[in-house]
């Protein structure tokens, strides 16, 4: 059975002030008197509040005469630490946040058929079920990752979804980078170190001939899996494995979505170019010695560029160009 725990779905404009203000002054004590005058609400509300972040596992200090003070807070994706970062404009305004789920693709598609707004993000502990691309599965451990979708209504034509692809994978990259990590972009969904895994994207569109309905990017970053077993142990890799030692979830999480709104508003402002250009810097498959496996057939060549579309073209051994939209590429 596909468990399903939603710990909380909120939008921005109804973020708990009380944890913000916590988490802002964590270290230091803060009265129940200046928590109540400052954000309107009652001792009780601010008691029954504290109680329900003690059992996230926010270690909360609570001393007579001084107040609470915010001691620790629990390795958690929750909303507010995303929200207490001011940056972000669209994305995130209003996440779904669970401790399960199958898969947030397919919850953020249920969602998006109900009107959910652009920008909403799903974000999950755990999945049960979470999806790579044709059918296959993304293993996706609790609390190891970043498992969350995107709900898009771009204003883009469908044949230009792709580009959403190359936008997360940008984010992505950029944002692991961040810790000193040399990672590079496999097209078109894969971020590698040293050709081992390490995060991936699915992008699933709803569109009807001419127009996006909408589109769901799906992001799934291994950050501190210790361990990989099976099929898994020679061809993924964690930052903690390459760090050695655990990465804070958090920071990357934020980093990756600061990013994603930067290089998503290049595209909508048209100005794909810009998403092309770090992308090339970024990648690892361009100038490569490729395989193409389809779903019809196989080929072979020299990755020379990605087109204005994002797709990846191919100089075959006879002199031939091909113009790939999808497939895995297997690096020689
Ligand atoms: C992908 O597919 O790389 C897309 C993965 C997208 C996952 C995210 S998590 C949040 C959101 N919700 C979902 O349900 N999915 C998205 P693909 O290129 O088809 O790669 C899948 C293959 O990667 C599998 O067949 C395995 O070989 C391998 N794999 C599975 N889990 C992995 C992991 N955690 N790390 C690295 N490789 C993995």
């Amino acid at each position: 059975m596909e468990e399903e725990i939603l710990i909380k779905a909120q939008d921005k404009k109804n973020k708990n002030e009380i944890l913000l203000y916590l988490l802002n002054n964590k270290g230091k004590y803060v009265s129940g008197e200046e928590l109540s005058e400052k954000l309107n609400v009652t001792r009780t509300a601010i008691w029954k509040h504290i109680n329900g972040f003690k059992k996230l596992g926010y270690e909360i200090d609570s001393v007579p005469r001084l107040g609470y003070c915010l001691k620790s807070s629990p390795d958690i994706l929750y909303p507010e630490e995303i929200w207490k970062d001011e940056e972000l404009k669209f994305l995130g305004n209003k996440i779904y946040y669970y401790e399960s789920i199958g898969s947030t693709n397919e919850k953020a598609k249920i969602l998006a058929i109900n009107g959910e707004p652009h920008g909403t993000l799903i974000l999950s502990e755990k999945q049960t079920m979470g999806k790579g691309r044709m059918g296959r599965k993304w293993e996706s451990p609790k609390n190891e990752g970043i498992w969350l979708s995107i709900i898009l209504r771009p204003n883009l034509s469908p044949e230009e979804a792709p580009k959403i692809t190359l936008v997360a994978a940008v984010a992505c990259a950029r944002a692991i980078r961040k810790l000193g990590i040399n990672c590079a972009i496999k097209w078109p969904n894969d971020i590698l170190y040293e050709e081992k895994k390490l995060a991936g994207i699915l992008t699933e569109i709803s569109a009807e001939i001419d127009r996006i309905n909408h589109v769901i990017v799906g992001v799934g970053i291994n950050v501190n899996t210790k361990k990989f077993t099976g099929e898994l142990e020679s061809i993924a890799t964690s930052l903690y494995l390459i760090k050695e030692e655990p990465v804070d979830r958090k920071k990357i999480l934020i980093d990756f979505l600061k990013e994603f709104e930067y290089f998503y508003s290049k595209l909508e402002k048209g100005n794909f170019q810009d998403v092309l250009k770090e992308w090339k810097a970024l990648n690892c498959t361009i100038g490569r010695n490729v395989k193409i496996i389809g779903k019809t057939k196989e080929i072979e060549g020299i990755a020379f560029d990605i087109d204005g579309f994002g797709a990846l073209l191919i100089r075959k051994n006879d002199g031939s160009v091909e113009r790939i939209l999808s497939g895995d590429v297997s690096l020689r």
